[in-house]
C-alpha cells in the first residue's frame, strides 16, 4: 500500500476502534481520538520513542493525555502498538467494571498509562514535572542513560483550568524544552462551541510565557511532522496548536458538541464507515494494519537496545544508583542515619517549631537521600524546606535540588506528581497548610494514583498568629485527612517530626502530608527509642499514675497543652494518660488489639487539636470532650488566641473536672 494510503488507514484504525468502543459501552468520548488521529499516528509511528514490549524503560519519552475524556485514543494506541496490558477484549470492555480502559486512563491499570488524567489540566501540569524530572536525571546521569521527549495532547478544557496558567509559566520560566504540547484546538467544548466562553490567544499567551509556538492544520500529516521535527529542537517548550474538527468523520455530529461526549449512535458510524471507506466489523482492524502498527510499536525496540548497551558499558557504581532512584528504594543504610539523628535528638531535646525539625530532619535525610527535590510556593523562608544541600534549579541549572515553583499551589502539586511519576526522584514542597486548598485537586490525584509525594504544609493551625483567619487553617487537618490514601502528618516535636519524615519517605504507594507548626514546641519525646513510634497513627506518649479515668488524645502543638492539662488532672487525683495522635490513617491500618488497648476504657476521654472536631469522635467517642475550634479563627498574637478559643490545659481540665464530678 501506498505509504500515505496506509497512514491514513492507522489513523482511521484508531478512529473506528473508538467509536465502536464507545458505542459498545454506550458511553465515552469519541470526538477527540477521531479528530487527533492524525496527530496520534505521526506521533507513535514517526516520533515517540518507545518498545511496546517494554513499556517501563526509564528512558522512553513520555506520552500524556491530558484531555483525559478521550481515553479511547490511548487504548486504541496502547493496543494497536501492543502493548502488554491492552488487549482487543479491553477495548471491548471500554468502561467496565474490573477492566483497564477505566472511562478517563488511570494510572497503574495498565503499563502506558503514565498519569491519571480526567480533571483537565492536571496532565499539562504534570507534564511539567515529567519534563523537570527528565532534566535533573539527565544532569545527575547523563546523556548516554537520560535523555527523552515529554508529549501532551491538552483540549481547550486543559488551556481553560487555573492550572494550565501556572504549569505552562513554570515550564517557560525553566526553559523544558523537552517539553512538546499539542492542543486539539477543535474549538468544541462541551456547552458547544468555545468561543461561547472563552476567546484568549492561546499562541499568544504561551509566547508570553516563553513557549515556542506553531500553528498547523491538525489533520495533515506533513504539518504535523514538520512541526514535530522543529519542536525536537526548540530551545523553549513548544506549543502546537493543531486545528482539528472533534468527531472528523461522523457525517452530522462532527465539528458539533454532540461528538464530544456520548455514542454516536449507529446511523452516524455508518456514515463514518462510508466516510472513510472502512468495511470491518467493529473491532475489527484490517491484518495489514495493525501489522503496521504493532511494526511501529516495536520500532523502539533498537533503541532501547543501544540504550542498553550504553547502560551496561556506563561506570558501575553509577548503574546501581541508577537503578536503586528509578526503582524508587532508598539508600542502604538510610534507616541507620535516622536512628543516629534521633540518638542525637533525645539528647539535645530542641524545642523548636515543627517547621523547624522538619528543617533539621531534611538536613540529615537531604544529606543522605540524592533523590529528594524540595521546593516550595514562593514560602521558602517559612516552609523550612531549603537545606545546606538543595541550591537552585533554574534554566539550564538541573543538576541542583531546589525549586522556586513561584506562587503556584497547584502548579507545584501537579509538577510534583509529574516528578515522582516520571521516577528516580521523590519531590518534596512546602505552601501554608490553609493554601493546600489550592494544591488539593493534585494532592487527592497523588491519592487515587498511588504515589510518593509528599507536601509540606507549614503554619498548621491558630498558632501562626497575626495573620488571622484568612491565612489559620481549621478545617485542613480533617479536610486532607477525609481523602483516601493519604497519611497527614502532624508531629509533635523533633523527634516526632524525624519519624513522620521517615515513613512519608518509605511510604512507597501513598503520599504525605505533613503539617508543622510555626510556634515552637518543647521536646515531648525525651528518651530514645529505636522503634519508629508515629508508625501506629497514635501511641500512648505518657502513662496514667494509676489505672486511667482520663485519657487525653491530641496531635502536634496540642500534645503540649494535653501534658499539661494531665499534669493539672493528675495533680488533683485524677490517673490521666495522654495519647499522641501523629497520623489518623496509620492507626486505622493497626490491629483491633492494638486500636482498643490505645483508645482505652478511661471514663472520660478529650481529644484537644486546634482545628475542627469532624474525625475526633473515632477517638473520644460522641460523648467525649473536644478542646479545639468550632468556627474561623482570629488575628491575635498566639498568647492571645488559644485563650480567646478555650484552647488551654485548664480550659480541658476544667472540662474534664466537670464531667468526672458531673
Ligand atoms: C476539572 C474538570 N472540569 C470539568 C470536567 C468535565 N469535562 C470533561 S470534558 C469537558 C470539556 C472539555 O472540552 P475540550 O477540552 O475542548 O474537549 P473536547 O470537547 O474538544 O474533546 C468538560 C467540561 C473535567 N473533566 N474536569
Ligand atoms: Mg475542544
Amino acid at each position: 500500500m501506498h505509504e500515505r494510503a496506509q497512514h491514513d488507514r492507522m489513523a482511521d484504525a484508531i478512529r473506528f476502534l473508538s467509536m465502536d468502543a464507545v458505542e459498545k459501552a454506550k458511553s465515552g468520548h469519541p470526538g477527540l481520538p477521531m479528530g487527533t488521529a492524525e496527530i496520534a499516528t505521526v506521533l507513535f509511528t514517526k516520533f515517540l520513542k518507545y518498545d511496546a514490549a517494554d513499556p517501563h524503560w526509564p528512558d522512553r519519552d513520555r506520552f500524556i493525555l491530558s484531555a483525559g475524556h478521550g481515553s479511547m485514543l490511548l487504548y486504541s494506541l496502547l493496543y494497536l502498538t501492543g502493548y502488554p496490558d491492552i488487549d482487543i477484549d479491553q477495548i471491548k470492555h471500554f468502561r467496565q467494571l474490573g477492566s483497564r480502559t477505566a472511562g478517563h486512563p488511570e494510572y497503574g491499570h495498565a503499563a502506558g498509562i503514565e498519569t491519571t488524567t480526567g480533571p483537565l489540566g492536571q496532565g499539562l501540569a504534570n507534564s511539567v514535572g515529567f519534563a523537570l524530572a527528565e532534566r535533573i536525571m539527565n544532569a545527575q546521569f547523563g546523556d548516554d542513560l537520560v535523555g527523552h521527549y515529554t508529549y501532551v495532547l491538552a483540549g481547550d478544557g486543559c488551556l481553560m483550568e487555573g492550572v494550565s496558567q501556572e504549569a505552562i509559566t513554570l515550564a517557560g520560566h525553566l526553559k523544558l524544552n523537552k517539553l512538546i504540547v499539542f492542543w486539539d484546538n477543535n474549538g468544541i467544548s462541551i456547552d458547544g462551541a468555545v468561543s461561547l466562553a472563552d476567546t484568549t490567544n492561546q499562541p499568544e499567551r504561551f509566547a508570553a510565557a516563553g513557549w515556542n509556538t506553531m500553528e498547523i492544520d491538525g489533520l495533515d500529516i506533513d504539518q504535523i511532522t514538520d512541526a514535530l521535527e522543529k519542536a525536537q529542537k526548540s530551545d523553549r517548550p513548544t506549543l502546537i496548536a493543531a486545528k482539528t474538527t472533534i468527531g472528523w468523520g461522523a457525517p452530522t455530529k462532527a465539528g458539533t458538541n454532540k461528538a464530544h461526549g456520548s455514542p454516536l449512535g449507529a446511523e452516524e458510524i455508518a456514515g463514518a464507515r462510508k466516510f472513510f471507506s472502512w468495511d470491518r466489523a467493529p473491532f475489527e482492524v484490517p491484518e495489514d494494519i495493525l501489522e503496521a502498527w504493532r511494526a511501529a510499536g516495536a520500532a523502539g525496540a533498537s533503541k532501547r537496545a543501544e540504550w542498553q548497551a550504553r547502560y551496561d558499558a556506563a561506570d558501575p557504581e553509577l548503574r546501581v544508583e541508577f537503578e536503586r532512584r528509578v526503582n524508587g528504594k532508598l539508600p542502604a543504610g538510610f534507616d541507620g542515619v535516622i536512628a543516629d539523628y534521633k540518638k542525637k535528638l533525645a539528647a539535645d531535646k530542641p524545642k523548636v517549631a515543627t517547621r523547624k525539625s522538619s528543617e533539621m530532619a531534611l538536613e540529615v535525610i537531604n544529606g543522605a537521600v540524592p533523590e529528594t527535590i524540595g521546593g516550595s510556593a514562593d514560602l521558602t523562608g517559612s516552609n523550612n524546606t531549603k537545606t545546606s544541600q538543595t541550591d537552585n534549579i533554574s534554566a539550564g541549572n538541573y543538576g541542583n535540588r531546589y525549586v522556586h515553583y513561584g506562587i503556584r499551589e497547584h502548579g507545584m502539586a501537579a509538577a510534583m506528581n509529574g516528578m515522582t511519576l516520571h521516577g528516580g526522584i521523590i519531590p518534596y514542597g512546602g505552601t501554608f497548610l490553609c493554601f493546600s486548598d489550592y494544591a488539593r485537586p493534585s494532592m487527592r490525584l497523588a491519592s487515587l494514583m498511588g504515589i510518593r509525594t509528599i507536601f509540606v504544609m507549614t503554619h498548621d493551625s491558630i498558632g501562626l498568629g497575626e495573620d488571622g483567619p484568612t491565612h489559620q487553617p481549621v478545617e485542613h487537618l480533617a479536610a486532607l485527612r477525609a481523602i483516601p490514601n493519604h497519611l497527614v502528618f502532624r508531629p509533635a516535636d523533633a523527634t516526632e517530626a524525624t519519624e513522620c519524615w521517615q515513613l512519608a519517605l518509605e511510604s512507597r504507594k501513598t503520599p504525605s502530608t505533613l503539617a508543622l507548626t510555626r510556634q515552637n514546641l518543647p521536646a515531648v519525646r525525651t528518651d530514645y527509642v529505636e522503634e519508629n513510634l508515629c508508625r501506629y497513627g497514635a501511641y500512648e506518649l505518657a502513662a496514667a499514675s494509676g489505672e486511667a479515668a482520663v485519657t487525653i488524645f491530641a496531635s502536634g502543638s496540642e500534645i503540649e497543652i494535653a501534658l499539661a492539662a494531665s499534669g493539672l488532672l493528675e495533680g488533683h487525683g485524677h490517673p490521666t494518660r495522654v495519647v499522641s495522635v501523629p497520623c489518623f490513617e496509620l492507626f486505622e491500618a493497626q490491629s483491633d488489639d492494638y486500636k482498643a488497648k490505645t483508645l482505652g476504657k478511661a471514663k472520660v476521654k478529650v481529644a484537644i487539636e486546634a482545628g475542627i472536631r469532624l474525625g475526633w469522635d473515632r477517638f473520644i467517642g460522641l460523648d467525649g470532650i473536644f478542646i479545639g475550634m468550632h468556627g474561623f479563627g482570629a488575628s491575635g498574637t498566639i498568647e492571645q488566641v488559644y485563650p480567646h478559643f478555650g484552647i488551654t490545659a485548664e480550659d480541658a481540665a476544667k472540662a474534664v473536672e466537670a464531667r468526672l464530678h458531673g
